[in-house]
Formats: structure tokens, sequence, C-alpha cells
């Protein structure tokens, strides 16, 4: 982030390889974070994650696969290590949901610590109606402060640093990341329950690190325009990155 100046992280949610290999390449010098979902690519085959890597490399960003997994441990363990995706073997961060207790950790931590990978768990979601609340967020971030070792941060909507902490509790080391979803500079939402709020908004107010943007930088329509994809990216940047010197200047 401080080498490049930048908290944006682009989800790249596209259907076609070209496109989603297009859409990094032209985000890529204005990223941190390029976010994929690689099960929604219908043309997917393993010469699509060699080009990611490649332009990871050229643009210095990290991947991270927005798995959300969810299962028991043995089972999550194989599902990031194994089938057609292997993601262990090129996501640097991959996420999960708390919802099945401590062992979901436990799991993708025999797969990733020996990988030097990273966890990020949701504690809270955007969506409208979301169950991610109270106690459940708290216990999200107790499950991380146990295993500092792989979870690397949050997915949520605040800063969560004093959430679930309980007296006593060394928390003056502690950092760290929020990533936060449902950012968007024009919309309010989507049709779906998606729920946007703005850079200024969640980093400045809540005290988020990093904003995910998707189609709020590549947009809807079926013709990929990169000209515009480029401008929006530079636009969220300036906006993300803005509101985070603000928020560092005042701490
Ligand atoms: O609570 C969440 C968690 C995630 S990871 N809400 C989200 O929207 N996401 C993801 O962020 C979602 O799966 C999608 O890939 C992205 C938001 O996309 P956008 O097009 O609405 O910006």
């Amino acid at each position: 982030m401080e080498r490049k100046q930048t908290n944006l992280s682009v989800s790249v949610d596209v259907t076609k390889a070209k496109d989603f290999l297009a859409i990094i390449d032209t985000v890529g010098p204005f990223v941190c974070l390029i976010k994929t979902h690689i099960d929604i690519i219908e043309d997917f085959d393993s010469t699509v994650i060699d080009r990611l890597q490649e332009l990871s490399k050229k643009h210095d960003f990290l991947i991270f696969e927005d798995r959300k997994f969810a299962d028991i441990g043995n089972t999550v363990a194989l599902q990031y290590s194994s089938g057609v995706y292997k993601i262990a073997s090129w996501a640097h961060i991959t996420n999960a949901h708390a919802v099945p207790g401590p062992s979901i950790v436990t799991g993708l931590a025999s797969i990733g610590v020996p990988l030097q990978r990273g966890l990020i768990l949701l504690a809270e979601m955007s969506s409208k109606g979301a169950l991610t609340t109270g106690s459940y967020t708290e216990d999200a971030v107790r499950m991380a402060r146990a295993r500092r070792d792989f979870v690397i941060g949050f997915i949520a909507q605040h800063r969560m640093e004093t959430i679930g902490a309980s007296e006593g509790d060394d928390l003056a080391d502690e950092d760290f990341l929020v990533l936060a979803p449902g950012v968007g500079l024009d919309a309010k939402g989507d049709a779906m329950g998606q729920q946007y709020r703005t850079p200024e908004e969640v980093v400045l107010a809540c005290g988020c690190d990093i904003i995910i943007v998707g189609r709020g930088i590549y947009g809807k329509s079926d013709q990929l325009n990169t000209e515009s994809v480029e401008e929006q990216a530079k636009r969220y940047r300036s906006a993300g990155w803005d509101a985070y010197k603000k928020r560092v200047s005042l701490s």
C-alpha cells in the first residue's frame, strides 16, 4: 500500500478469462490487491493462473481469492489445496466465514501457513439484513486473535480493534487489516441487497484500511471499455488514498 500509495482492491467479478485479464492489466498499476472469484470464469484453465501470476509481478499487487470457505477443518483443507483450482498454490490471501468456529482456521492453516499465506475472516458483511452482527462479529475477532500467525485481517464495515476484547488483553501490537467491500461513489446499492458507502465513509469515518470495489470500476455492460476502467480505477484510488491519509493524519 505504501509503496504504490494505494488502498484500492479491485474485485474482478467477470466470467470470461479475456475480460478478467484485461481488467487486471488495466487496473494493476493502481491497486494493492486484486480480488478474484476464480470459480465464475467459464473458460478457466491453468494458463489463467499463469497469466494472473505474471500480472501480479508486473504490477506489484497481491492476489486475494474470495472463496469464503465455510466448512469443517478437514473439508476446507481439501478445498483450499486441491480440486480444479488449487487455490493455496497461487492466492496469497483467501477468506473464510467464522460460522464453523476455530476449526476452520486450523484446517486452512494446515495448508496455508507452510506456504506463508494469509487468511481474512468475514466479521461483517455488506449486504442488507446480514446476520454478521453483535456477538458473531466479536467471536470472529476472538478467533483471529487466537491465530495471529495466519489471520491477517477482516472483511468488515468498521475498524475491529477493541471489539471482542476482554480486560487484560494486550492489544498494543495488534494491527489487523480491515478490508471493506460495498464501496461505490455513484450508487447506493444494487437490486440484490448490496449496500454501498463512499471511500470517505468507510475509511475516514469507520476506520477501514482497504476499499474493495467491483462494478463501480468496470460497470455492468458486456462490452469492456478499458479506458473507462482505467479512469474509474484512478478515481477510486485517489478517493480511497485521500481518505486514508486524512485518517492517518488525525490519529
Ligand atoms: O460482505 C461482503 C463481502 C464480500 S467479500 N460483501 C461483498 O460484496 N463482498 C464481495 O465484494 C462480493 O462477493 C463481490 O465480489 C465484491 C463487491 O462487488 P461490487 O461489484 O458490489 O463492488
